[in-house]
């Protein structure tokens, strides 16, 4: 089976964790949000890639989320010292030495998708990890009177109220990186982790080519709304500011029946399956708390099997 899914950070990595213990003999291809990327002190830090590829090999800092487990902080305090910033977000010495090594590749000409290739040699994460692009793209922000960069929004300021408009800067010009479209076209069928519909899916279906070869698979979406909130992270403020209500149904509806066709929603949710907007969306609910690794499998279980009856 091939399985190829679009992510985002925590939730994704977590989803592809449980993805990998359902279906241990599937193929599968994981495009990655590039849209978190920021370059600090030199360094091209790529936050989505380096979650998914530390979550799956086994690296994370479980409690964060982001960011290497027994992480030191002897870096940053020499940086501080320096009064050399920013101070407002933290990359340990660990994680450095991955932002080192993919610079130095970036440096050398290596595209994104070589420098990510070469990380993953080493922590072999069990999926193919392709960035959704090889050109720069990078979120930002509008705010009243200033637009700043999507990691000062969401770290520095934490995402204090809806922005005036959260924009792909790069996105419109940009190319699928190499084996990005195949693996949409060529997989059985295609999963959106519970990521955040604005700044982690949807700057992935901003990059030209993408959207459409999405539309053109059998595709099923985790919603990463339970209720009216965000599992986790704060894509209600995201959903506020492209005008989406902060629902399983809403997001359901915002990515629309062109581009998806089932739909999970947490057993608290269940009414939208008789939602009239989502008729043409096979809705189904089920426990959708990622608690640990059987019930984030769970989830991917019936991911999988939504996508095959669909399918057919
Ligand atoms: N999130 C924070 O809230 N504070 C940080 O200082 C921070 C540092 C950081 C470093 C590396 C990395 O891969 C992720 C990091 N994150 C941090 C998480 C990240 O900002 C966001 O949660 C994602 O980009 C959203 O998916």
């Amino acid at each position: 089976m091939r399985i190829t899914v679009l992510a985002g950070g925590v939730g994704a990595a977590r989803f592809l964790r449980g993805l990998k213990a359902a279906a241990p003999g599937a193929q599968i291809t994981v495009i990655g949000n590039t849209g978190d990327d920021i370059t600090l002190f030199g360094l091209r830090v790529c936050p989505d890639l380096d979650t998914v590829m530390y979550t799956l090999g086994g690296g994370i800092s479980e409690d964060q989320g982001w960011g290497r487990a027994d992480e030191t902080f002897t870096i940053r305090d020499e940086l501080r010292a320096y009064g050399a910033g920013p101070s407002w977000f933290t990359l340990g010495d660990r994680d450095f030495a991955t932002h080192i090594v993919r610079t130095q590749l970036l440096t050398e000409g290596k595209p994104l998708s070589e420098a990510t290739r070469v990380l993953c040699e080493r922590w072999q994460p069990g999926v193919r990890l392709l960035p959704m692009s090889d050109d720069t793209i990078e979120t930002h922000v509008v705010l009243e009177d200033s637009v700043i960069h999507f990691q000062e929004w969401w770290v520095r300021l934490h995402a204090p109220a809806p922005a005036k408009a959260i924009v792909p800067v790069g996105a419109a010009e940009a190319s699928p990186a190499p084996g990005v479209a195949e693996a949409i076209a060529g997989a059985d069928f295609v999963l959106f982790p519970p990521s955040n519909p604005v700044v982690s899916i949807g700057p992935i279906l901003a990059v030209p080519g993408i959207r459409e070869a999405v539309e053109a698979q059998t595709v099923v979406g985790v919603s990463g709304i339970i209720g009216s909130a965000p599992v986790r992270g704060m894509a209600d403020v995201c959903l506020a500011t492209i005008g989406v209500q902060t629902s399983a149904a809403a997001v359901a509806a915002h990515y629309g029946a062109d581009l998806i066709d089932g739909w999970l929603v947490d057993e608290q949710d269940k009414a939208a399956a008789d939602d009239p907007a989502l008729a043409d969306i096979a809705v189904r609910a089920l426990p959708l708390y990622m608690r640990d690794l059987p019930s984030a499998a769970a989830i991917a279980q019936g991911a999988i099997d939504l996508a095959l009856e669909l399918k057919r």
